[in-house]
């Protein structure tokens, strides 16, 4: 039996890339000088396609696959794959949910504390010689006994307001509706409201068309000039112009951010504010997490092309 031929959006660790290649003949897209003709020569063996969370699979790449079974995407978020193209053509999806929470929620607790506490200028004032200088650090602000609203109460969202409890911040949370957790979380439906309430908002929000832009200027001002937005989920959920004008305005205290538009090329504006602390998307980046989401891509496949049922399925 040949083995499947798989479209490789972009490159995957060594300790994946090693058992892909035993299994299936991967075509290195992001190698190729020519997508478009790449596309156009092999398009038709191509049985999978294994991406990764930020890169995912647009219609064109879907449409010149004509005999696409199967997407695995590396990552839990599936917002830049193109699910109505999938559905037409009955390709199946699947992500790695669950194993890389509880990595995206302490990096977003952790950019919070970095960020509230000034700690990478801090750094820089020890390094620099101004401790010895000037004497010391200018205050910052506290985290613990603030108001932390956490705007979108999954899988992450949910690991997040548990860390922050632990930090003694008082928690409310915007989602669909009332989500099944503690009394002391308090659910406020609006995100003006929830952010009108919050020193620190975490936008933790699966992307979709529908939470495009939710974080929109009404909600950055309303977190306001003493507040933190902290983004741990798709630049897609944030107005970014709006984020940008707001920290130059001073309407928005500060932000920590892991995700950008057209990352990792973000936008220059953000290079000079000091006001933000810049992450470059590895909110899932630790050797455990990573080594388990390869796993779960690569049993995902094995299952599809085995016939067994896909273990965690998006479509
Ligand atoms: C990326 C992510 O997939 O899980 C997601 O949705 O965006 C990330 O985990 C990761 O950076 C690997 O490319």
């Amino acid at each position: 039996m040949p083995k499947p031929e798989i479209l490789q959006v972009g490159p995957y660790p060594e300790w994946d890339q090693v058992p892909l290649d035993q299994a299936y003949t991967m075509h290195r897209f992001f190698t190729t000088a020519s997508p478009a003709s790449f596309l156009t020569e092999h398009g038709h063996a191509i049985r999978g396609i294994a991406t990764r969370g930020e890169l995912g699979a647009g219609r064109e790449m879907i449409e010149a696959c004509p005999n696409l079974e199967i997407i695995a995407v590396y990552g839990v978020g599936y917002d830049t794959v193109d699910l109505d193209a999938c559905r037409e053509r009955s390709v199946r999806v699947t992500n790695t949910p669950d194993v890389l929470t509880r990595d995206v929620a302490d990096l977003g607790v952790a950019m919070m504390l970095c960020q509230a506490r000034g700690m990478i200028g801090a750094e820089a004032w020890v390094r620099s010689g101004n401790w010895v200088r000037m004497g010391l650090y200018p205050l910052k602000r506290r985290v613990h006994d603030s108001k932390a609203g956490v705007l979108g109460l999954g899988r992450i969202g949910r690991e997040v307001a548990r860390r922050l409890a632990g930090f003694d911040m008082k928690i409310a949370y915007s989602d669909l509706a009332p989500k099944d957790c503690t009394t002391d979380w308090t659910f406020i439906a609006d995100p003006v409201e929830l952010a009108r309430h919050s020193d620190y908002l975490f936008v933790t929000l699966a992307a979709s068309e529908e939470t495009r832009r939710i974080v929109g200027r009404e909600v950055i001002e309303a977190v306001g000039p003493e507040g933190m937005v902290i983004n741990i989920s798709r630049s897609s959920n944030i107005d970014e112009a709006a984020l940008l004008d707001a920290l130059e305005s001073g309407a928005l205290g500060s932000a920590a951010l892991d995700v950008f538009e057209g990352e990792p090329d973000l936008n220059p504006r953000f290079l000079k504010l000091e006001n933000v602390l810049l992450q470059p998307h590895h909110a899932s980046g630790t050797v455990e997490t990573r080594k388990a989401m390869g796993k779960l891509v690569r049993d995902n496949m094995a299952a599809h092309f085995d016939g067994r049922p896909l273990l965690t399925p998006v479509l």
